[in-house]
């Protein structure tokens, strides 16, 4: 028998949608726990803990239990996840297996954490909990931006849980939003699984293009021009879940972008040549990111790239981006026993790949710009 987890620090929060089972829970109903450094579980009830101070130190490692439902085992869900006084994001990437998604995500992540620059944004980001956000730091930032180790494929048996969680604040207006972003292996999303159920709900997406499976575009002779069929998917799902029939649009934002730009340069695209991966500095110029939309939504149009383009026609709103992860291809060496794919020092770098996500911020509430009031929407729907 559990003990219902009572009222939180943020006050009364009554029912959500889970993101993970879009079930609903009863958040006071639910138990509440702490979890040790072995991942051992220990019931917390907050009507032993003195002091503001105390109980806000354990919120920051404390969870509830969703029961799940027959598609989804039980899970746990950030104290924090729901009491921030606004609607929590989800973000979902989209893409097939060995798109990049999970390379940009942690490069997008990599550039959250440097204070300085999300300041010149006027924002702070924070983790949603300490615990999976180490884990997530550790064992794919650093890996990845301090050691330059090429990350694996995702596991597609891996549990339906998000990847990272974070609360965004903006210091100038006070809001503040958790934002959770899901990135699941891109064969399972192809997929009509039960348990991903939690697509249904995404309140946006970021649609991941790999511009080798587009017919001649990285070079003669690679790719295809079949599309990506864990857009495919996703859009049935979501047209399923959230239209009418006959609705022109799935009513939620889509952010795609064309990752491994660095393997686009020098190719003669005169069309995109400004929004190539080649400047030093992050650009989070959001007033351009119509320009860039355009430039690369005729790219991709009119060079083999057409099928990729169902999330920007269905969303509500969107925008098309170019970016690169790693700024180079790894290298696989022997160490010691194992081999490992490493970035060549040299070449390795992360570029425009901020921009795209902090769009999709603005197009989900998350920022309030001037600029955020129109992006990406198709003028019809203005
Ligand atoms: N040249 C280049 N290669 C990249 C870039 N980003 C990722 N890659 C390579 O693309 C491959 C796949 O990247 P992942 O991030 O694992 O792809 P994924 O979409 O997460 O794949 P699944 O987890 O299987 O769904 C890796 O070998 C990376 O080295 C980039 O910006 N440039
Ligand atoms: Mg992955
Ligand atoms: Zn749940």
């Amino acid at each position: 028998m559990t003990t219902p987890g009572g009222t939180g620090l943020a006050g009364e929060v009554g029912v959500i949608d889970c993101p993970i089972c879009i079930g609903q829970l009863d958040w006071e109903q639910a138990p509440l726990l702490t979890l040790d450094a072995d991942g051992t579980e220990t019931p917390l009830d907050l009507r032993t803990v003195r002091g503001d101070a105390n109980r806000q130190r354990l919120l920051m490692h404390a969870y509830r239990r969703c029961p799940g439902n027959d598609a989804q085992p039980s899970h746990l869900l950030p104290e924090r996840f729901p009491g921030l006084g606004t609607r929590p994001v989800t973000i979902g990437l989209v893409g097939a297996s060995g798109t990049g998604k999970t390379h940009l995500l942690a490069a997008m992540v990599s550039r959250l954490h440097d204070a300085a620059l999300m300041a010149r944004m006027g924002l702070t980001v924070q983790a949603l909990d300490l615990r999976m956000h180490a884990a997530y730091l550790d064992g794919h930032v650093s890996r990845f931006i301090d050691r330059r180790e090429q990350l694996p494929a995702t596991r597609i048996d891996a549990p339906v849980e998000f990847a990272v969680g974070l609360v965004v604040e903006e210091p100038g207006t006070g809001r503040s939003h958790t934002v959770v972003i899901f990135d699941m292996s891109g064969e399972r999303l192809q997929r009509s699984d039960r348990d991903l159920a939690f697509v249904n709900q995404l309140s946006g997406l970021l649609c991941v293009v790999d511009p080798t499976a587009v017919r001649d575009l990285t070079g003669p002779g690679l790719g295809g021009d079949g599309g990506d069929r864990a857009f495919d998917a996703t859009m049935d799902r979501l047209r399923q879940a959230r239209c009418r029939p006959g609705a022109p649009y799935v009513p939620i934002p889509a952010v795609t972008v064309v990752t491994k730009a660095d393997l686009l340069t020098r190719r003669g695209y005169a069309e995109i040549n400004r929004w190539l991966p080649y400047g030093l500095h992050e650009d989070l110029d959001l007033g351009t990111v119509e320009e860039e939309s355009r430039a690369v939504y005729a790219f991709l149009a009119s060079r083999n790239g057409r099928r990729w383009l169902g999330p920007t026609h269905e969303c509500w709103d969107s925008t098309l981006h170019l970016a690169s992860a790693t700024g180079t291809s790894a290298v696989v060496a022997e160490e010691g026993p194992r081999a490992v794919g490493r970035f060549p020092k040299d070449s390795f770098r992360q570029r425009r790949v901020l921009r795209p996500l902090l769009t999709l911020f603005a197009l989900t509430g998350v920022l309030d710009m001037a600029t955020a009031r129109n992006l990406g929407r198709p003028e019809a729907a203005r």
